[in-house]
C-alpha cells in the first residue's frame, strides 16, 4: 500500500512538540512502514488501486493531454512543433514563465540526446515537467506534535469539506484519533455536511450554532489535546480573498489556533478546484500572501482541460526562492468518491497530463 501520509516516528520529534504531552509512543509497526514507504513509494510499481486511480486521472486529464499530445503526432522536430507545443501549454493553463522554461529545458534535452522523432521528444517532456514538478512532490506529515493542528482555506465550492472528509478516513484508518472542527459557522449545512464526514468516519467533531469561528476553532484544539488526539482539521467558510473582513477573519482563526495551542497550526492547507487554471495561482498567491500556506490540496482534475496550473503553481513555487520554497501539493482529487482522492506524484501527474 502506498502512503497517504507521513507519520513521524516518535524518537524523531521529541525537540519538536511544544507541549508537555509526549507524543505517545504508539503503532511503531504501522507508523514505521507508513514513514518508510512514504520516501520509497516512488520507486515501486503502483498498487492495483493506485494503478486503476492513476487510469482515472489519465482519463480526467485527457482534456488538457490530449491537445498536448497530439502536438507529438507529426513526422518532423522542428520550429513548427514548438510553436504548436507553446500554444498547447499555454491553453492547458501552463502560464507564460512555466511554459518558457519548458520550452528552453525541452530543447536542451533534445539537443543532448539527439532525439529525432517526436514521440522522443514527448518523452523528453514529461521529463522535463516531471522535473519542474518534482519540488511539489511532499508528504503531509503528521505526529511532529500531539495533535497536529490542519486549517483547511478556500474559495467557496473548491472542494475543503469533502477533501476533509475523504482526508480524515484515511487517517482513521491508519489509527489516527481525529477530531473536526466546524468553523465554518456561517452556513447551517456546512455544519451538517461535515458532521455527516464525522459520523461516518466515527471521529468526534466540535461545532456550535452560529458561534464564532475563531471560538470554535480554540475549543476543538483544547478539546484535542485534553483527549490526546492526533490531529485536528478545522474547516473554514468558503471565501475570496478579495473579502478582506472574511480574510482578515481567517487570520484570526489562525492566531486563535496558536493561542489554544503553540505553534499550531501546523499545517495551513488551500484547496484549489483546478478547473479555475490560472485564477487557482492566483488563488495561492493571495491565501499565502495572508496566511502562510502550508499545504495545497488540487481537486476536480477529473475532466478539466486545465491540469497545466501545477506546473504554474511549481514555477512560482521555485521563485519564492529557497527560504520560503515551494508550496508543496499533498493531495489532488480526481472525484467526489472516497478514493478518488489520493497523494501527489510528480512524475505519475507529468505521463497522465500528456497521456
Ligand atoms: N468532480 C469532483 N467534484 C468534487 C471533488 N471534490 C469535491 N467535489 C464536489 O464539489 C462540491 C463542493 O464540495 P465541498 O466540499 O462542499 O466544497 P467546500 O469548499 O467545502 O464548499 P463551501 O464550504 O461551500 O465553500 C461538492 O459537490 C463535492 O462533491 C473532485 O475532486 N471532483
Ligand atoms: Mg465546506
Amino acid at each position: 500500500m502506498f502512503s497517504f501520509f507521513k507519520k513521524k516516528p516518535p524518537a524523531a520529534e521529541a525537540p519538536v512538540a511544544p507541549v508537555a504531552q509526549p507524543v505517545p509512543a504508539q503503532p511503531p509497526a504501522p507508523a514505521d512502514s507508513a514513514a518508510t514507504s512514504a520516501v520509497t513509494s516512488a520507486a515501486a510499481p503502483p498498487a492495483p488501486a493506485r494503478a486503476s486511480w492513476l487510469g482515472r486521472l489519465a482519463q480526467g486529464l485527457r482534456k488538457t493531454g490530449s491537445s498536448i499530445a497530439t502536438v507529438f503526432t507529426g513526422t518532423r522536430i522542428d520550429e513548427a512543433l514548438y510553436e504548436e507545443l507553446e500554444a498547447a501549454l499555454l491553453m492547458a493553463d501552463t502560464g507564460v514563465a512555466a511554459t518558457q522554461d519548458l520550452l528552453v529545458d525541452l530543447k536542451r534535452r533534445v539537443k543532448e540526446t539527439k532525439a529525432t522523432e517526436p514521440a522522443a521528444v514527448k518523452a523528453l517532456l514529461a521529463d522535463a515537467l516531471t522535473e519542474l514538478l518534482r519540488p511539489l512532490e511532499r508528504p503531509l506529515s503528521i505526529g511532529a506534535a500531539t495533535p497536529t493542528v490542519i486549517m483547511v482555506t478556500g474559495v467557496n465550492g473548491a472542494g475543503k469539506t469533502t477533501s476533509i472528509g475523504k482526508l480524515t478516513r484515511h487517517l482513521a484508518e491508519s489509527d489516527c484519533k481525529v477530531l473536526l472542527a466546524a468553523a465554518d459557522t456561517f452556513r447551517a449545512a456546512a455544519r451538517e455536511q461535515l458532521a455527516v464526514w464525522a459520523g461516518r468516519n466515527q471521529v468526534e467533531i466540535v461545532s456550535q450554532e452560529g458561534g464564532d469561528p475563531a471560538a470554535v476553532t480554540f475549543d476543538a484544539v483544547t478539546a484535542g489535546r485534553a483527549r490526546g488526539c492526533d490531529v485536528v482539521i478545522a474547516d473554514t467558510a468558503g471565501r475570496l480573498p478579495t473579502q478582506v473582513h472574511l480574510m482578515e477573519e481567517l487570520k484570526k482563526i489562525q492566531r486563535t489556533i496558536g493561542k489554544a495551542q503553540e505553534g499550531a497550526p501546523h499545517e495551513v492547507l488551500l484547496v484549489v478546484d483546478g478547473n479555475t487554471g490560472q485564477n487557482a495561482l492566483a488563488q495561492v498567491k493571495s491565501f499565502d500572501a495572508a496566511l502562510g500556506l502550508t499545504g495545497l490540496i488540487v481537486t476536480k482534475l477529473d475532466g478539466t482541460a486545465k491540469g497545466g496550473v501545477l506546473a504554474a503553481i511549481a514555477r512560482w513555487g521555485a521563485e519564492r526562492g529557497p527560504a520560503k520554497g515551494p508550496v508543496p501539493v499533498y493531495f489532488i482529487g480526481i472525484g467526489e468518491k472516497l478514493e478518488d482522492l489520493q497523494t501527489f506524484n510528480a512524475r505519475e501527474f507529468a505521463e497522465a497530463l500528456l497521456s
